[in-house]
């Protein structure tokens, strides 16, 4: 179980790597999660799923949302492989930012996921 709310200023920190757990490629997510990352100061954030490993079941019990100018929902079943290993673009709300949450309901657990950025 885990939830957590974290802020990165795109300004100063304009690329990187962001995973959906702290011991992503050791442990599996929790049950329970409900984290966030706001990217602030982007007009869009350009996104890389390296890897994308969740619940994978007709109902999305486990998601990803992006949500900046519009929201983009990732379910194992319905979409993920259409994010994977490859650049997407994400337009920014008209407050600057973009956020990703990372929800999983209390059971069934998976790798989750690793994510390139550049904003
Ligand atoms: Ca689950």
């Amino acid at each position: 179980m885990g939830s957590s709310s974290q802020q990165v200023d795109a300004r100063r920190k304009p690329s990187g790597y962001v995973v959906s757990h702290s011991d992503y490629g050791q442990l599996d997510y929790r049950p329970q999660t409900n984290s966030r990352l706001t990217f602030t100061n982007v007009e869009t954030v350009d996104i890389y799923f390296v890897d994308l490993n969740l619940e994978d079941y007709a109902k999305c019990y486990d998601y990803v949302i992006i949500t900046g100018a519009a929201s983009t929902k990732i379910c194992q079943h319905q979409n993920a492989s259409s994010f994977l290993q490859t650049w997407r673009s994400f337009n920014a709300s008209s407050g600057f930012s973009v956020s990703i949450q990372f929800y999983s309901d209390n059971t069934g657990e998976y790798k989750g996921f690793l994510f390139q950025y550049k904003g």
